[in-house]
């Protein structure tokens, strides 16, 4: 907590640390309420001391220091001073050992930074500051040293005692204790410290890696839910397997520990071979994961393993270069989950995520560079921008290298800086050195908030038979960026024929290819291609090849013929989504109208060429028909009408629904699959387009009765997850006595089960229906909900606030009153899950004057508290702007 007005850290300001910690010996004594940390820390200063000896300045938040000495002698106490989150050692002598004991209370962590208990065990999140609530220390990512850590504690309650690196020691201690000694040999920052105890079932599995050394796998887990491991085991081993074929990079240590735990700030975390996860992302059964939950834990375990050579073996200078860790990690799960699944499915699934978190925040107020330039709470800047723009930037690197290209970076990358701290730039400078090619121009990407607009204009003369192509690029403003430069944008395009085929294109003296990346380096460029025949179509950002907006004039006939034709399938589902969205655009004029919308019969002829195609993907035509959602078309407007969308994203559906009813029909019949539930792809995919179906079906479910009992008997035949949430999520829309009734089914089946407890939450708080805000209100008092509970706090409250635009956008205000006034009781709590849920209340300038100034005024309110967090006051205070 702090008052307000708290420092700006700044990029520019970066300076080496005055002082190196080279070794550090840990001792805890583990109790809930009071655990002691006894550090002992080699250190030598690392300054010019004839022009003065600096200062040594540990960080050190909320603890109770004991004792102190140097060199084995008590620190007189003059000799140091002590403030809330600093411990200063005015002239320390050029090499010595400082021993510092500090207590904590792990059982009252409530921000769940540092030491914390969940569930009975102790576990820890260091990352980006929390080891600062462990012990005084060079809390900062450029410190790295080795670790040597003992644990102890009570056997009964912690028969497991886990840190990082090897096992060299265990043991029983008086008084029914024990003990376990870790040494760590790699040097690591800080923040990939990390200690496990408590009472936890194993599941065990020894793997070779490529050059022969066994290497055991153990995934910890509460009692009794050691039978739903299976999957992440196998993504672990897949991982590690992955990392060696693809990347060449092997796993260095004997041991890899994961530990799943039910009360964690964010999904999982990457510290060195002793992974902490989120438990959602590691527990998965057919009764009680579905299919998105089987293809999370496929990203998160491999993105955790992954960040042992990009992360951890090398590592960010300063949080400044957070991106260089995450984007690069991102890519590279993104990247296996390809491998292992359908690319095309993958690239799309990963475009929709990043146009629903990271193009608005791109938009809007928390606008920042994928390397920022400032930030006052460092934790609020693990964003979509860092991570999902970041991945992109490094994916047009891998796109305008080659794979091959882009390997040699990698190689040459990790042999110049294995066991270093560094920036981005280091990076790119590896990727241009192995390949000889100049990423001056392309590195702006890194530096420049905002998404970029590419126009592209194209026009074929007949005569000469030659098509021309304008496009230009601009970046609107963001905070603190009021002129932008023109970027290096790789632009993948391809002309169609009228029979729907490419036409080689040629650029320059180069190859003819099916598709061109268009190097747009200018504000304004013209590429001309001759000898064509008149194209029927132009496909636009084949495969996204850069995440950008394009803007062209396209005709619902174009549209429809790339949905078709289009030989990427990247741009047919993006046809598709873009005549969606401008069908729900013209339907929400027309509803404010008070007329009927109409739908352009092509683009319904298009959706069933599709929804009939065999030789398409079943997982690709569930894509194709999910339609943009309401807040992907609320973006396209000038001023956000919620309900105006909501009631036009319906009649388009309904439009389908109709038009297309027997198709839907028979595809729900043929897809019934009786085979025992297998979460592989194939699998998925057909299930997911079986669902899509019996979504469209749902529209007559209130009218019809044969429908409603199609829904309900699909809700109670489901012998999986996946299939009895699809038929639920549909169901909680409908004003209905078979929606109360399944969902106390629901809850009467899984009532004990906290994970699948939080799919019920979530559920009951997206429903479209009018009295949602009251039921979320009134499900906070159910007993399996609380405030403390990330997890719970996301499924019932961050599922209203960010996926349920209708209900959150109430005209009267009331989802805003009621997002301040949580944001205030959790801030106490855990800032960094309050200030994380933050963000719809800050894009106020989007919708009309009366919600604006309601928005306004709740942010108002936050930040008039005096006590608020640094984490919430940094959002709230941006978004007022
Ligand atoms: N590196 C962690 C995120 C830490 C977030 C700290 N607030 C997980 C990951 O990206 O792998
Ligand atoms: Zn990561």
């Amino acid at each position: 907590m702090t008052s307000q007005q708290p420092q700006v850290i700044r990029r520019e300001d970066y300076r080496p640390p005055d002082y190196r910690i080279e070794h550090v010996d840990l001792a805890f004594e583990l109790g809930a309420e009071e655990t002691t940390v006894r550090s002992r820390l080699t250190l030598r200063s690392d300054h010019e001391r004839s022009q003065g000896i600096r200062p040594l300045v540990l960080h050190g938040e909320e603890l109770d220091l004991r004792a102190i000495s140097l060199d084995g002698e008590p620190l007189p106490d003059g000799a140091y001073s002590l403030d809330a989150d600093s411990l200063t050692l005015h002239e320390p002598p050029e090499a010595f050992t400082l021993e510092i004991e500090t207590a904590i209370n792990p059982k009252a962590n409530t921000q769940l930074s540092g030491l914390y208990v969940s569930n009975d065990v102790f576990c820890t999140q260091c990352e980006a500051e929390g080891f600062r609530r462990i012990t005084y220390f060079l809390d900062r990512p450029d410190v790295m040293a080795t670790y040597r850590t003992t644990l102890r504690a009570e056997r009964a309650a912690c028969p497991v005692l886990l840190s990082n690196g090897n096992l060299v020691e265990e043991g029983d201690l008086e008084g029914g204790r024990h003990y376990a000694v870790w040494e760590d040999p790699f040097r690591k920052p800080s923040y990939l410290f990390a200690l496990v105890a408590g009472d936890l079932a194993c599941n065990e599995r020894v793997v070779e890696t490529r050059s022969g050394r066994p290497v055991r796998l153990r995934i910890f887990v509460e009692h009794g839910k050691e039978g739903r491991t299976g999957y992440a085991m196998d993504v672990l081993e897949r991982s590690l397997r992955w990392d060696e074929e693809r990347f060449g990079l092997e796993y260095d240590l004997d041991l890899f520990n994961v530990v799943a735990v039910s009360d964690f700030n964010m999904g999982a975390m990457e510290n060195k071979s002793l992974n902490v996860f989120n438990d959602k992302y590691i527990l998965a059964d057919p009764e009680t994961a579905t299919d998105a939950d089987y293809a999370g834990i496929e990203t998160v375990v491999a993105h955790e393993y992954f960040h042992n050579w990009t992360g951890n073996r090398i590592t960010c200078r300063d949080w400044f270069q957070l991106s260089l860790k995450e984007g690069l990690t991102v890519f590279r799960d993104q990247e296996f989950s390809s491998d292992m699944r359908s690319r095309p499915v993958k690239r799309i699934q990963d475009v929709r995520r990043l146009r629903a978190a990271q193009f608005p925040e791109d938009a809007g107020p928390l606008a920042h560079p994928v390397r920022p330039d400032s930030y006052i709470e460092i934790n609020n800047f693990y964003t979509a921008t860092i991570y999902e723009k970041g991945a992109e930037v490094i994916r047009m690197l891998h796109g305008l290298l080659g794979e091959a290209g882009f390997q040699k970076g990698m190689k040459l990358y990790v042999e110049r800086h294995d066991g270093q701290a560094v920036t981005c730039d280091d990076f790119v400078a590896a990727m241009a050195d192995a390949n000889g090619v100049d990423l001056e121009r392309f590195k702006r990407w890194y530096g420049q908030a905002g998404t970029p607009e590419v126009q592209v204009n194209g026009c074929y003369d007949a005569q000469r038979g030659s098509y021309d192509l304008t496009v230009t690029q601009t970046t609107r403003p963001t905070p603190g960026q009021e002129t932008k430069e023109p970027l290096h944008i790789p632009l993948a395009i391809g002309l169609l024929d009228g029979q729907g085929r490419d036409i080689p294109l040629t650029l320059g003296e180069g190859p003819a290819s099916d598709t061109l990346v268009l190097p747009l380096c200018e504000e304004r460029q013209s590429f001309r291609f001759e000898g064509l025949p008149k194209p029927a179509a132009v496909s636009l950002n084949r495969g996204f090849s850069a995440p950008i907006t394009v803007r062209a004039e396209q005709s619902g006939t174009e549209r429809a013929f790339l949905m078709a034709h289009d030989s990427d399938p990247f741009v047919r589902w993006e046809a598709g989504q873009d005549f969606a969205t401008a069908l729900m655009l013209e339907g929400s004029e027309a509803w404010r109208a008070g007329e009927e919308p109409s739908v352009d019969p092509a683009f319904i002829e298009a959706t069933r060429a599709i929804l009939t195609d065999s030789r398409l993907e079943q997982a690709f035509i569930a894509e194709a028909l999910a339609l943009p959602s309401e807040d992907y078309v609320a973006e396209r407007m000038e001023v956000v009408n919620v309900e105006a969308i909501h009631a036009a994203r319906g009649a388009l559906k309904r439009a389908l629904a109709e038009a297309l009813r027997a198709d839907f029909a028979q595809l729900y019949e043929r897809l019934h699959d009786s085979a025992p539930y297998s979460p592989d792809a194939e699998a998925a995919g057909r299930r997911a387009l079986r669902n899509a179906a019996l979504s469209y079906l749902s529209v007559f479910a209130e009218a019809e009765p044969q429908e409603r009992v199609r829904l309900i008997e699909h809700y109670r035949q489901a012998d999986n997850m996946t299939d009895r949430m699809a038929a639920l999520r549909l169901l909680v829309d409908l004003d209905l006595p078979e929606r109360q009734e399944a969902l106390d089914d629901f809850e009467n089946r899984f009532g004990d089960d906290a994970l699948v407890m939080d799919k019920w939450f979530a559920l009951q708080a997206v429903s479209d229906l009018p009295d949602t805000l009251e039921r979320v209100k009134a499900l906070m008092q159910h007993p399996a909900f609380s405030l403390e509970r990330p997890n719970k706090v996301r499924a019932l409250i961050g599922s209203f606030i960010a996926a349920n635009p209708l209900r959150y956008h109430a005209a009267d205000g009331s989802g805003y009153a009621f997002h301040a006034a949580l944001t205030l009781k959790l801030d106490a709590l855990n800032p960094q899950v309050a200030a994380r849920l933050l963000a719809p209340l800050g894009r106020w300038r989007r919708f009309d004057a009366g919600r604006q100034e309601k928005m306004k005024a709740e942010l108002q309110r936050i930040l008039a508290v005096p006590k608020l967090s640094r984490d919430v006051y940094e959002i709230a205070s941006k978004a007022l702007g």
